[in-house]
């Protein structure tokens, strides 16, 4: 039988278990990636390993959060990284050398290889036909010890493109109405593999638009071929060698079917509070806006600049608004600015920011009070851009470049018209510009022996959790609704981020936006427990948002339905994950009921004791043999230190 791409990947990476759609499955690593808001917990976490080198094909740390340096803390941070990456054979790309996605995209995505990366944005190099999955740090400090990555076999969701995308639509637009079509929870368990005529008519940038925010999706990763617009992208950053042709067999099969005619799609947008409130931009149309945003992992490459330039050449951004603009790359800002299309955008009125994540982590650029803003990015949840009552929408550079020339969201096509602009042709580069200036290549072995590692005050080491006990009791502390992000457990922003080296003072500040009570709350009661619904730990791949309840007593997070990568953190750092039967057993269970578990039978079915109610309600998890030692060990730092003794 013919195999899709998926299947292919994971069949030549394949160490445990069989290609059977729900199985568990561990695969081989050849690359990874972190960036520094998740990369220094990952790197203490590889210290109290005792390895010398890593032992992928490629491991890079990327510096792109963290980038606003209001204190010492972030920079501290910086020199810890590039330490680290010294000591252990890491390429480090600097400071301002751009957001890790678009940089590996451009530098070292390798088609047909597997990546895993501490960013939930790390499906990105999907587009480049690499199986690339985000995980917690930890899971990549083991595939950087050369671990296999345990993972449970995707479904694979063929979404098949016809036609041919129309003028002012772009790829956010197609990826935005797959999201309208499969909700934020719509790919979890699956792999969302991208065919038909209509992936020709997309370059290598367009097609990472759309694996990018597959991450909304809750997919494990998507997927496109690789063919002659990969070879010839390849060929532009000079790695030609690197390419590999990748296709679906003839007679491949798939779980599902999703059939897109790029005809007839419109440009699309994404209203607060989340990705998948998707409708057409002409249903907005009027809506006041305050602030336009373009860049982030998912819209800021050569093309999207190009098109935002040329749109906003000889005119200039409405009063009342802030147009800000991040550049994908140091190779993007530097062809944006040797072609003179910078210099438009500067003339428009646009705030030039650095190339990093900028305002999509709410790092600078928080808009005003009730403000809207419109975005390129990804993610929309509430509070994210730094203003808790803001709303943001996300659309197309071409969407946002309307918004930004009328100070409404505007359908780009009726603007066009209007202003008379010209349907922006952008070519793909034959030649990028290619200088690796900004990256550290890895030390030799014996140069790197002598590192030493930098350690900033705000660095504290890792807290180490024991074993689980039989029997876990408490109160709950908090009782959550659906679709909680990991955003609302544990925010990032300016203020926080800084903290991601520090689990104790990062604690402070868990649900912050949802319950300021919460870390007092769990103090004084010795921990407790977590209720929530379908979706729990949607979004981010940050393993903060495990480390940091367990640290304040989490002993379980008892919900409808998890999210993927957050379910893999918990397990990770020792807090059961359990699942209830039913919407009736999730509703027996109040905010401050006192709750006990006996965990000495991790098989199946387990009985939850609700004391305060007096009753007994079944409870059961998805955890494998592997998850329930790692569980039993208190994480897998625990579990794996028994395994090397
Ligand atoms: C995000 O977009 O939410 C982040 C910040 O890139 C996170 C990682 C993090 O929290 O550090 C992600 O997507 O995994
Ligand atoms: Fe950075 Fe935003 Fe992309 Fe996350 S989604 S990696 S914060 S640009």
């Amino acid at each position: 039988m013919g195999l899709n791409i998926t299947q292919k990947i994971l069949k030549s990476h394949l160490v445990e278990g069989e290609l059977i759609p729900g199985e568990k499955i561990a695969i081989t690593i050849d690359q990874t990636l972190t960036q520094d808001a998740t990369g220094t917990m990952a790197y203490l976490e590889f210290e109290t390993l005792g390895i010398d080198r890593v032992r992928t094909k490629l491991s890079v740390s990327y510096v792109d959060h963290n980038t606003l340096q209001t204190d010492f803390m972030n920079a501290d941070d910086h020199l810890y990284l590039q330490s680290v990456a010294e000591k252990y054979g890491i390429h480090y790309s600097r400071p301002g050398n751009g957001i890790c996605h678009q940089v590996h995209l451009e530098r070292f995505g390798v088609p047909g290889q597997t990546l895993l990366g501490s960013d939930s944005h790390t499906p990105t190099q999907g587009g480049l036909g690499m199986l690339a999955i985000g995980a917690g740090g930890l899971d990549v400090t083991m595939a950087m010890a050369g671990q296999p990555f345990n993972l449970n076999c995707p479904k694979v969701v063929n979404v098949v493109l016809t036609g041919k995308l129309q003028p002012w639509v772009s790829a956010k637009d197609i990826i935005l109405e797959v999201l309208r079509k499969l909700t934020v929870k719509g790919g979890v368990g699956k792999v969302i593999e991208y065919t038909g005529p209509g992936v020709n008519s997309l370059s290598v940038t367009d097609r990472a638009t759309i694996t990018n925010m597959g991450a909304e999706l809750g997919a494990t990763t998507s997927v496109f071929p690789s063919d002659k617009k990969t070879q010839e992208f390849l060929k532009a950053q000079g790695r030609e060698k690197s390419w590999v042709e990748l296709k679906a067999d003839p007679d491949a099969t798939y779980q599902e079917t999703l059939t897109i005619n790029l005809d007839k799609l419109e440009p699309l947008v994404a209203q607060p509070h989340m990705p998948d409130n998707v409708t057409e931009v002409k249903k907005l149309k009027g809506t006041k806006v305050t602030q336009v945003a373009i860049g982030s992992c998912t819209n800021s490459s050569f093309r999207d600049l190009m098109v935002v330039s040329k749109m906003l050449k000889g005119k200039t951004i409405k009063e009342g608004l802030s147009l800000f603009i991040s550049p994908g790359s140091k190779q993007v800002y530097q062809m944006i600015s040797e072609n003179g299309a910078l210099t438009s955008l500067i003339n428009a009125g646009a705030r030039i920011l650095e190339s990093a994540c900028g305002p999509c982590i709410g790092m600078g650029a928080a808009p005003n009070s009730a403000g809207v803003t419109v975005r390129t990015f990804n993610r929309n949840f509430k509070g994210r851009s730094g203003t808790a009552d803001a709303g943001s929408y996300l659309v197309s550079p071409e969407t946002a470049a309307a918004a930004a020339l009328t100070g409404e969201i505007s359908d780009p096509r009726q603007v066009a018209k209007k202003l008379k602009i010209a349907v922006p042709k952008i070519a793909m580069p034959k030649k990028f510009a290619v200088n690796d200036n900004m990256i550290i290549f890895p030390k030799s072995p014996a140069k790197s022996k002598g590192v030493e590692i930098i350690r900033g005050p705000n660095i504290a080491p890792l807290p180490s959790f024991p074993k689980l006990p039989t029997t876990l009791t408490g109160k709950v502390l908090l009782k959550t609704g659906d679709n909680i992000t990991t955003d609302d457990i544990m925010p990032a922003g300016a203020k926080i981020l800084p903290l991601r080296s520090n689990v104790p003072a990062i604690s402070e500040y868990v649900f912050a936006s949802v319950d300021k009570t919460f870390p007092k709350r769990a103090k004084e009661t010795g921990g407790g427990f977590i209720i929530g619904g379908s979706n729990y730990g949607q979004g981010s791949s940050r393993e903060h948002a495990a480390i940091a309840p367990k640290y304040l007593g989490v002993k379980a997070v008892i919900v409808k339905s998890f999210a993927r990568i957050h379910m893999a953190n918990l397990i990770n750092f020792g807090i059961l994950p359990l699942i209830f039967a039913s919407e009736a057993d999730y509703a027996k269970v109040d905010q401050g009921d006192e709750l006990e578990i006996n965990t000495s039978q991790l098989g199946g079915e387990m009985k939850l004791v609700n004391k305060t109610k007096g009753i007994e309600i079944p409870v059961s998890h998805s955890m494998g043999a592997r998850d329930i030692d790692v569980m039993k060990a208190g994480g897998t730092l625990g579990y794996a230190t028994q395994a090397a003794k």
